[in-house]
């Protein structure tokens, strides 16, 4: 039995390059019971983040009592991480929501199911007749089912007519779906998970992937462990355990300040330019754009760049000959990039370095535009997020046309006459009073959204009317008008996509709790009851249960780049998720994009006519046309400005914030499981030694940091991060503090800025200052199994669990890849180039 608290990636099962990953089946149950205890085992994949692990949830006398991993599954092989063990299903028997609350007198208190709805369809009309559907904004997640999210789109754009509608995965994977719109015309991800086990060399740019997926990881491990391992290199300003390995591979650790992405990657640029690392011909047949790339890269010189990054010149000259130099790169990206300054811009880089050598779509070449919430691709394939379902154009007269005929609605009932309202500016239109309900689904923006005074602010104004629909009372139901209790994973059914969009069936394993019910009935109850019909009177959406919804999804995704057509719950169901494209050409899915260099960027394809990487502006469809992409990936360039807050001599250091491998964002699961609790209990502040020793700050110290916004206090670790840097972790709310004290959350201090093209925030750069409270002679509740170790380890106790995951290494054939395709789906033949 293993401690996977202790030891989170298990045991190593190393294999060669191109061979398959060796199956490896982690089960955790209840303490004293056994496999032949269980009643049921019901198929599902793990939701605590975007690997999208397959999984068997264990049921006894109705109750989840563990889990194992599903051994013949493409993503997991059987493999599990803590968060999937401990997370996933602990928190069932805890303080749930059991029956809708409505506010009366100021207080929270219960009602029945008709009280509440009733309560809102009133509001709702109100406000439908007083001001129209531009007074409703939705604000949904990353974590509900896609048959929920196709209802909400259907719902908002052709029951209600209302463009204020996107995800929490505005704060998560905007930039990967805007990154890929730029350079391949449209969202979807060009790897595979596979690609790990083919690679030369792997890059991580700002993904600490050790702790943030796992298993994920585990594959990286078992190949690092492996006769021919390959070369890894890690961009993230703290030394992370992927940042250890990457210097054990003979790789590098490239620590740049937080906020200068864009200056690094156009160093790497430039220098595979001027070293000759360009594929001319694949650049010449497949791309457009080189020339003003080159420009606009030129004054990158290794010099400059370690000035603007401080990092050493012969550390970028190192990463670049790695990666081009070797035959077959993978690449990953993620917050450290996508909640930075110039994020849309960086992570096209990105991109750009693999379409100069050609490397996108064979084996070991991949691209990983991460997600990070475990459905956040379906949030935005079905346009619950801020673009149109089925990766349309808002722009393209003909994609609303083939919607309002999908829908059989009007096509001036759904709302295009300007880009998809994105959630930060949904927030500006509930404090300023022009959005009057917001319809809050599966996220907690009262702990998660940056500059928490302001959202307070937003969320108690008289005006706005606040609906809340989670399975607990968090943070942000304090402040609702109406809570609705939804059931949650393993208590409802439906489907979900994983990074490398393998498509998962979740069943229903038991019964949600008191008077809780799933996402989709709550939204179909909403819409029966404001009775929404389409032009021939039926009522819409027309569906009633999870596999009705997604079928009519399948429709809506016929003959685009994310074809579900050829998959149905019975597919799904006792065998491995299956990757989309999959259709009558692609039966058994589409392991890869792209391999034919042909991309979906013709004008009557593409999802976006894209925008200026500086300044975010739209192309026009004029401007786009006149281009002539038509298959041909674009290389899309701009120049590094500085972050928008930068120290001074009043906040002189850098905050950056994040995760810690025990915990799942607000912690609403993970905060109620005994382990994952112990591991890591309180919040932290990590400061490097060399800062710590500056201001008098000693391990554990209680300091306070403060930006202009706000302040949190908090015991010191002192850690392993570069120097001006101070780290925070941003699980930490208020539900469990036993207080309400503002001085917790990450988010207090953090900024309301955000990216120009993707639109997501700023996390990742504030400008602080550190001062010392008191001294304590305790260590900082932070683990020391991870990037929060403690720079001197003697005298601070492991973090520790219990042996209780059982690990079965077996000799069963992995599951095999599905073929990779020759072309791809959605793009005309006139349009290929070859
Ligand atoms: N344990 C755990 N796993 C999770 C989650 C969780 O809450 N807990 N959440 C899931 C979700 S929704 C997401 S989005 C992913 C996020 O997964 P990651 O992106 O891997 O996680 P983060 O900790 O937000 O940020 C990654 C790294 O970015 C670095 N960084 C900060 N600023 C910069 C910068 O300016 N440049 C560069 N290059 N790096 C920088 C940080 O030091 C940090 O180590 O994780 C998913 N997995
Ligand atoms: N400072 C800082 N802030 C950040 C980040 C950062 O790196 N730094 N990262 C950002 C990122 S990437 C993300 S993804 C966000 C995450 O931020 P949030 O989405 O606010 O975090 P969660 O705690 O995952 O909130 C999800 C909520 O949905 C509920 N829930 C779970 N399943 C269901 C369901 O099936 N139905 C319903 N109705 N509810 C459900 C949970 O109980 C929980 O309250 O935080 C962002 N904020
Ligand atoms: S890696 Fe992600 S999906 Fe897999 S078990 Fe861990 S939290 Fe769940
Ligand atoms: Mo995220």
């Amino acid at each position: 039995m293993a401690d996977r608290i202790l030891d989170i990636w298990g045991a190593r099962t190393p294999h060669a390059k191109d061979t398959p990953w060796p199956v490896r089946v982690d089960l955790h149950l209840e303490a004293g019971l056994t496999e032949s205890d269980v009643d049921r085992w019901v198929q599902s994949a793990c939701v605590l983040c975007s690997n999208g692990c397959a999984c068997d949830i264990a049921v006894k006398d109705g109750r989840m009592v563990g889990i194992r991993g599903r051994a013949g599954d493409v993503v997991n092989h059987g493999r599990l991480g803590p968060k999937g063990l401990y997370g996933s299903w602990q928190w069932s028997r805890t303080d749930r929501l059991l029956r809708p609350l409505v506010r009366r007198g100021g207080e929270l208190v219960e009602t029945d199911w008709d009280t509440a709805m009733s309560l809102i369809v009133r509001r709702s009309r109100e406000l439908l007749d007083e001001t129209g559907p531009l007074s409703h904004g939705f604000y949904t997640s990353g974590q509900l089912f896609l048959e929920e999210y196709y209802t909400l789109a259907v719902i908002g754009k052709a029951g209600l007519g209302t463009p204020h509608m996107d995800g929490n995965t505005r704060l998560c994977t905007a930039t990967a779906a805007a990154a890929m719109k730029e350079s391949f015309g449209s969202d979807g991800q060009p790897g595979s998970y596979t690609d790990i086990d083919s690679c030369d060399a792997l890059f991580l740019f700002g993904h600490n992937m050790a702790e943030t997926q796992t298993v994920l990881w585990t594959r990286v491990l078992d190949r690092v462990h492996g006769p021919d391992r390959p070369v890894i290199v890690a961009v993230d300003p703290r030394r992370t355990k992927v940042a250890d390995v990457a210097v054990e591979s003979g790789g590098v650790h490239l620590a740049p300040l937080p906020g200068t992405n864009l200056a690094l990657l156009n160093g790497l640029i430039r220098e595979l330019i001027t070293r000759g690392w360009v594929d001319h011909d694949y650049v010449t047949a497949h791309t457009l754009g080189f020339d003003e790339l080159a420009t606009t890269v030129e004054p990158y010189t290794p010099e400059e760049v370690a000035r603007i990054c401080r990092i050493d010149a012969d550390d970028l000259r190192r990463a670049a000959e790695v990666f081009g130099t070797s035959d077959r790169v993978l690449s990953t990206v993620l917050q450290g990039f996508y909640q930075s300054p110039q994020a849309t811009a960086a992570s096209c880089q990105v991109n750009n370095l693999h379409l100069l050598r050609g490397l996108i779509g064979e084996p070991g070449c991949g691209v990983l535009q991460m997600n990070g919430q475990p459905t956040a691709q379906n949030t935005r394939e079905t346009g619950a997020d801020g673009d149109l379902p089925g990766f349309r154009n808002w722009d393209n007269p003909e994609h609303i046309r083939e919607l309002a005929e999908l829908w059989n609605v009007d096509p001036l009932t759904i709302p295009h006459w300007a880009a998809p309202t994105h959630a930060m500016q949904i927030w500006r239109y509930a404090e300023q009073g022009s959005i009057r309900l917001l319809w809050i689904s599966a996220t907690n923006p009262a702990v998660s959204l940056p500059e928490l005074p302001r959202i307070r602010d937003i969320l108690a104004k008289e005006e706005l009317f606040v609906v809340v629909q989670d399975g607990f009372r968090t943070e942000t139901a304090e402040y609702a008008d109406v809570v609705l209790p939804a059931a949650l994973w393993g208590e409802k059914q439906g489907t979900f996509t994983n990074v490398d969009r393998t498509v998962h069936l979740s069943d229903k394993a038991v019964e949600p709790p008191g008077e809780a019910r799933s996402d989709l009935d709550i939204f179909l109850d909403y819409a029966r009851r404001m009775d929404f019909r389409d032009r021939d009177g039926a009522p819409l959406p027309p569906w009633r249960t999870p596999e009705e919804a997604f079928e009519a999804w399948k429709e809506c995704s016929r003959g685009r780049l994310c074809d579900y057509t050829g998959l149905s719950y019975d597919r799904l169901r006792g065998r491995s998720g299956i990757p989309w494209p999959c259709n009558d050409e692609h039966p058994e899915g589409s392991d890869r994009l792209y391999a034919d260099g042909v991309f979906p960027t013709h004008p009557d394809v593409c999802e976006s006519y894209g925008r200026d990487l500086l300044t975010g502006g739209l192309v026009s469809p004029e401007q786009y046309k006149a281009m002539r992409p038509d298959g041909r990936a674009l290389l899309k360039a701009a120049e590094y400005v500085a972050s928008p807050e930068e120290p001074d001599e009043d906040f002189p250091f850098v905050c950056t914030t994040g995760r810690t491998v025990y915990h799942f964002h607000t912690r609403t699961k993970t905060g109620r499981s005994p382990r994952l609790r112990r591991a890591a209990p309180e919040p932290w502040v990590e400061l490097s030694a060399h800062d710590a020793a500056m201001l008098g700050i000693g391990e554990g110290d209680l300091v306070r940091v403060e930006s202009p916004r706000g302040r949190v206090e908090a015991p010191a670790r002192i850690g392993r991060g570069r120097d001006g840097v101070v780290f925070l972790p941003f699980h930490y709310g208020y539900w469990d503090s036993g207080s309400q004290r503002h001085t917790r959350a990450a988010n207090e201090l953090t900024l309301t800025e955000w990216d120009p093209v993707s639109k997501q925030p700023l996390y990742k750069v504030s400008a602080v200052r550190v001062t010392k409270l008191a001294a304590s002679g305790q260590p900082a509740p932070a683990p020391t199994t991870v990037a929060s170790a403690p720079h001197v380890p003697e005298g601070i106790p492991t973090t520790t669990g219990d042996d209780d995951v059982r690990e079965t290494t077996t000799a069963a054939e992995p599951p095999p890849p599905p073929p990779t395709p020759v072309r791809t789906a959605n793009v005309p033949h006139t349009a290929s180039k070859g």
